[in-house]
C-alpha cells in the first residue's frame, strides 16, 4: 500500500453512544476569517450503553481550541487530550455541563463542510460528519438534542441571520453588530443543524395545514434573483397539501425556510425548518430553466421537505441505516412527482436513471448493499444504490401491501418511532406489524449487493393449453459476498392473446382465472415454474410490468414479439419497454457488424407510433429516444466504444432519412405557440419535438439546420434554446461557433446558464472536444472551487461523453486523473465523485485497462490523497 489504510468502520461494530446530550446551546460570532464558537452542551451518560473507561471523547476537526470548562470550572490541559480527530475529556461525572470555545476559518474551508463561503454568504453543511467541523460534540446521528442558537454578526454585511426552528429574539449591539436567537424545539441530531448569514432576499408566501396552523414560507435568494423564485415556491406548497393527504403527515413548526447558495456539494439538505438548497434546485424562470430544470426543482424541494418527517422527526441509528431516510424519501419524492405530473413517465425517467447508475454500481469494484456494512468515508455512501434502489425496495413493500396496507404500516412508523435513531429493520417490523406479513426473507434486499438476474422461459403446449414459465433467479457475486441467498420477488406479469388484449389468467390447481389484467407472482426459490391454464393460442407474456422489482430480466422474445408488446401492451412501462430491448438489439447489432441492415419493419413500427394521434408525446418522446453509449456499453461484455458511437449515429441517420417527412410533420406540429408553461403536456410537445429535430439533424438536412437555428434564435424558453443549441455545437461549423458566442453574450452573467454553456461543450461528441474542455479550464469563468462549474464541465466530460473520454490514447483518463489530484485537496468529495467515472475500468478492453489503471494507480500514489479519493481508488484495484 502506498500510505497509511485509513480504518473502514463496520456495522458490526455499533454501540450504543455513552452519553447523551440533552441540550445545546451555540453562540457563533460569525466572521469569514474567524469565527468564535462557543458551544455549551449538557451531557449525561446513557442508561442503555455500558460503562467505558471513564473518559468522554468528542469529535472534533479543524478546530483551534481556546477554552474548555466543565460545570463552570475552566479545565487545564491535563485534563483533556486533543488530537486531530477528537477531545477527550480525561474524567468525567455522570452528569456534566460543558463548555468550549474553538475558532473557525469558514473562508479557508474549501470543502464545503462545515461553515463555509459562498460569495458574500455564510452557510453551513454538516450531513454526514461536518458538524465536527463546527464544534466539539458527539457528532453522530442516534445523539439526538434540543438546539439554542445565538449569532452574532456585522449588521451591514450579514443582516440576515438564520438557524433552526423559530426565532425568538433579535437586537443590536454595538460596533455595527446584531445578534438573533433561534429555538428548535425538536430534538435532533448535529447533522440536521445549519446556519446561515448573508445580505439575503426572500420570497414569502404561507401554508395553512390540514389542522388550521399558520407556516410562513420562505425562500431566501440574492436579491438578483428574487424574479426566479415562483416555481420552488409552488412546488413546497404542492409538496406540503401531498404529504398530508398521502402519508397523513403534518409540518410542524411556524416558519419552513429554504435558502439557495451556488457552492454546494451536493443537490440540496434538510436541515430542520432551513433547507439549504443548491441553487440549481431553487432558480427558474421559463428563459433561464429547462422542463428538466423544473422537474428536479419540484422533485428535490419535495424530497427535502417530506425529509422533515422522514429523516428529522425519525432519524437514523447510524449511517449504515441511511437508506432509511434517503430511500424512503426518494420513495416519497418518486410517487410525489408521478401525482403532479405523468406517472407513466415518471416511472420510465426512474428505471432508466436506476439501470443508467445503479446497475452499474451494484456490479462494480464498489458494490454495496442497501445497507452497507462498511466504510471508510461515509461521502462515498451516498450512492444509488441507497437512494434509488433504496426506494424500489420500500416500493415492492408498498406493492406488497397494497396501498391501505402500506399507509397503515407508514403510519405506525410515524407513531412508534417518533423522535427515535432507528434502522431500516426497524422500518420493515412495521411492515410486518401492520400487515401480517412475513418479510422475513425479503430483508436479505437490504443486505445482499448486487442486481438478480431473472431468467425465464415461456413453454406453451398447444394439445393441453397450458403455458409455463420457468422463472430462475441469480445474482452475480459482489466485493465480499461470494453466495447469495434467494430474494423474495414480486413479479407483476400479464400475458397478451393473438389480438393484443390481456388474457384471464388461471394457475393449474385454481378453481376460476382472474380477470384479464396483471397479476403479481412471488419469487422465493432459486427456480420456480407457473403454469397457465385454458390458454387457446401461444400467449405474448408481458413480464415485469411497471417494473416491479430491480432486476435484470432475460426472455429470448423474437423481433415481432417485441413489435407486438411496443404495439398492444396494457401497460404502457412495458410498452416502452420492449421498444427499448428492441432498440437495444438494433444497436448491438449494428455495433457486430456496421453493415447489418435494418429491418424494414422497424421502421413501419417507428412510423406507426410517430403518427398515432391518440398517443402521449412524453411517453412518445420516450419511447423513441435511443439507449444511451454508455448504457449500450453496460449491455457488452466488453464495452466497443467506437463501435458503439458508429452505431449510434449511423441508426439516428437512418431514422432521420427515412422517417423525414414524418419528422418534419411531428416538428412543425408540435412547435411553441402560446407562452411558456410547464405542465406534462407542454413539456411532452417540447420533448417529441426536439426529438424529431435531432434525428433530422443527423441527416446533414439544410432545412433542419434552418429550423434548429430559427428556433434557438426565437429563444421562446431555455428548453427549446438548449435543445437547438446542443444540435449546432454537435454539427460545429461557423454556425456551432456562432450560437456559443451568442449564448455566452446574453448569459454571461447567469451562472447557472453559464454551467449549460460549458456542459454543452463538453458533452459534444465533436473529435475535438477534450481540447476544446481544457481551454475552458482556463477560461475566466470556470473556477475549481465551484462544485457546479466543475460537474458542468470536467463531470459532463468525464461521465456524459463515453466515446470522446474513453479515446483509445487514454487522453480522457490522464485528464480525469490529474483533475482529482488537483481537486482532492480542495474538496475530497468532489474529487471522489469524478474518480468513479474510472471505476468500471475492468469492462474495457485491454488497451484501455491497462491506462485507466495507470491513472487510478497515479492517484493512489499521491502522498497525500483524501479518504474519500483512497477509498475508492483503492476499490477499484482490489482483485476480484
Ligand atoms: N441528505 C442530503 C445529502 C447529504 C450528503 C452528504 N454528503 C440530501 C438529501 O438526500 O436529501
Ligand atoms: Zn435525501
Amino acid at each position: 500500500m502506498y500510505r497509511n489504510t485509513p480504518h473502514s468502520i463496520s456495522l458490526h461494530d455499533y454501540r450504543p453512544p455513552e452519553f447523551l446530550i440533552d441540550r445545546v446551546d451555540l453562540r457563533f460570532e460569525l466572521d469569514p476569517e474567524r469565527t468564535s464558537v462557543e458551544a455549551r452542551l449538557r451531557l449525561r451518560r446513557n442508561p442503555a450503553a455500558t460503562r467505558g473507561d471513564g473518559t468522554l471523547r468528542l469529535h472534533g476537526e479543524q478546530l483551534d481550541l481556546e477554552q474548555v470548562a466543565m460545570d463552570d470550572h475552566p479545565l487545564t490541559p491535563t485534563d483533556y487530550r486533543v488530537d486531530a480527530e477528537s477531545l477527550t475529556l480525561l474524567r468525567v461525572p455522570d452528569r456534566l455541563t460543558l463548555l468550549t470555545r474553538v475558532r473557525i476559518h469558514p473562508n479557508l474551508n474549501t470543502a464545503l463542510e462545515g461553515l463555509y463561503q459562498s460569495g458574500d454568504m455564510l452557510c453551513t453543511q454538516c450531513e454526514a460528519e461536518g458538524f465536527r467541523r463546527i464544534t466539539y460534540f458527539l457528532d453522530r446521528p442516534d445523539v439526538m438534542a434540543r438546539y439554542g442558537t445565538t449569532l452574532v454578526a456585522d449588521r451591514r454585511r450579514f443582516p440576515v441571520l438564520l438557524s433552526n426552528g423559530n426565532r425568538v429574539e433579535s437586537q443590536d449591539l454595538p460596533d455595527g453588530r446584531h445578534l438573533v436567537r433561534w429555538e428548535d424545539p425538536f430534538p435532533k441530531p448535529s447533522y440536521l443543524f445549519a446556519l446561515i448569514a448573508g445580505d439575503l432576499s426572500a420570497v414569502e408566501d404561507r401554508f395553512i395545514t390540514a389542522s388550521g396552523r399558520e407556516v410562513e414560507l420562505k425562500i431566501y435568494v440574492e436579491p438578483h434573483n428574487l424574479d426566479k423564485c415562483d416555481h420552488a415556491m409552488r412546488s413546497l406548497q404542492k409538496a406540503m397539501r401531498w404529504d398530508e393527504e398521502r402519508f397523513g403527515r403534518e409540518y410542524d413548526l411556524d416558519v419552513f425556510m429554504i435558502v439557495a447558495v451556488s457552492h454546494f456539494n451536493m443537490g440540496a439538505m434538510e436541515n430542520k425548518g432551513l433547507n439549504v438548497f443548491n441553487d440549481k434546485y431553487v432558480l427558474a424562470r421559463p428563459d433561464t430553466a429547462t422542463d428538466a430544470d423544473f422537474e428536479g426543482i419540484e422533485g428535490v424541494i419535495a424530497h427535502e421537505y417530506f425529509h422533515n418527517w422522514t429523516g428529522n422527526r425519525i432519524t437514523c441509528r447510524d449511517w449504515f441505516q441511511l437508506s432509511l431516510k434517503e430511500g424512503f424519501t426518494v420513495y416519497r419524492d418518486q410517487e410525489f412527482s408521478a401525482d403532479m405530473g405523468s406517472r407513466g413517465v415518471k416511472r420510465i425517467n426512474d428505471v432508466r436513471l436506476l439501470r443508467a447508475h445503479q446497475f452499474p454500481e451494484d456490479g462494480g469494484p464498489m458494490a454495496h448493499p442497501v445497507r452497507p456494512e462498511s466504510y471508510i468515508e461515509i461521502n462515498n455512501f451516498y450512492t444509488a444504490t441507497v437512494y434509488q434502489k433504496g426506494a424500489e425496495v420500500v416500493r415492492m413493500q408498498a406493492n406488497l401491501l397494497g396501498p391501505e396496507r402500506f399507509r397503515q404500516a407508514t403510519d405506525l412508523y410515524f407513531e412508534r418511532h417518533d423522535g427515535q435513531a432507528v434502522t431500516t429493520d426497524d422500518f420493515v417490523r412495521c411492515m410486518e406489524d401492520a400487515s401480517g406479513r412475513d418479510l422475513g426473507q425479503f430483508r436479505r434486499w437490504y443486505d445482499q449487493a448486487g442486481t438478480p438476474e431473472l431468467t425465464v422461459a415461456g413453454d406453451y403446449d398447444a394439445t393441453s393449453g397450458a403455458y409455463t414459465l420457468t422463472i430462475r433467479q441469480y445474482t452475480p457475486p459482489t466485493p465480499g459476498q461470494v453466495v447469495k441467498a434467494p430474494f423474495h420477488i414480486p413479479l407483476a406479469i400479464g400475458l397478451l392473446g393473438p389480438d393484443g388484449r390481456d388474457l384471464p389468467l388461471r394457475l393449474a390447481g385454481e378453481p376460476s382465472a382472474t380477470a384479464p389484467g396483471t397479476r403479481v407472482l412471488e419469487l422465493r426459490e432459486v427456480e420456480e415454474r407457473f403454469c397457465f391454464i385454458d390458454l387457446t393460442a401461444r400467449p405474448v407474456p408481458s413480464l415485469l410490468r411497471g417494473f416491479p422489482a430491480p432486476v435484470k430480466l432475460r426472455f429470448d422474445y423474437s423481433d415481432d414479439d417485441l413489435l407486438f408488446l411496443m404495439a398492444h401492451d396494457s401497460d404502457g412501462f412495458n410498452r416502452w419497454d420492449a421498444a427499448q430491448t428492441l432498440l437495444q438489439r438494433l444497436l448491438l447489432g449494428l455495433v457486430a457488424d456496421p453493415e447489418a441492415g435494418i429491418p424494414e419493419h422497424f421502421f413501419d413500427a417507428f412510423r406507426r407510433a410517430l403518427l398515432d394521434p391518440s398517443s402521449d408525446r412524453a411517453l412518445l418522446a420516450e419511447v423513441l429516444t435511443l439507449p444511451s453509449e454508455s448504457y449500450l456499453g453496460d449491455q457488452m461484455e466488453v464495452v466497443d466504444v467506437d463501435g458503439i458511437h458508429r452505431a449510434y449515429m449511423a441508426l439516428g441517420r437512418l431514422v432521420g432519412e427515412r422517417l423525414r417527412e414524418d419528422l418534419l410533420r411531428v416538428y412543425r406540429d408540435n412547435r411553441e405557440t402560446g407562452p411558456y408553461a410547464f405542465t406534462p403536456e407542454a413539456s411532452g410537445r417540447r420533448a417529441l419535438k426536439n426529438l424529431a429535430l435531432g434525428y433530422l439533424m443527423r441527416v446533414g438536412d439544410a432545412q433542419a439546420l434552418q429550423d434548429c437555428q430559427s428556433q434557438f434564435a426565437a429563444g421562446h424558453n431555455m428548453t427549446d434554446v438548449m435543445a437547438a443549441l446542443r444540435l449546432l455545437v454537435d454539427h460545429g461549423g461557423a454556425e456551432g461557433a456562432q450560437a456559443l458566442d451568442d449564448f455566452y453574450r446574453r448569459w454571461s452573467r447567469e451562472s447557472l446558464v453559464l454551467d449549460k454553456w460549458f456542459s454543452v461543450q463538453a458533452t459534444s461528441s465533436r473529435p475535438d472536444t477534450l481540447e476544446r474542455v481544457r481551454q475552458l479550464m482556463g477560461h475566466t469563468d470556470f473556477s475549481l472551487r465551484n462544485p457546479n462549474r466543475v460537474r458542468s464541465l470536467v463531470g459532463a466530460f468525464c461521465t456524459a461523453n463515453q466515446v470522446r473520454f474513453h479515446a483509445v490514447d487514454g487522453d480522457g483518463y490522464r485528464f480525469l486523473a490529474d483533475r482529482v489530484l488537483e481537486l482532492d485537496p480542495l474538496n475530497p468529495q468532489i474529487a471522489s465523485r469524478l474518480l468513479k467515472a474510472m471505476i468500471r475500468w475492468r469492462c474495457f478492453d485491454p488497451g484501455r485497462q491497462a491506462l485507466m489503471r495507470a491513472e487510478i494507480e497515479r492517484i493512489l500514489a499521491s502522498e497525500e490523497l483524501s479518504n474519500d479519493a483512497f477509498e475508492v481508488a483503492s476499490k477499484a484495484l482490489e482483485s476480484r
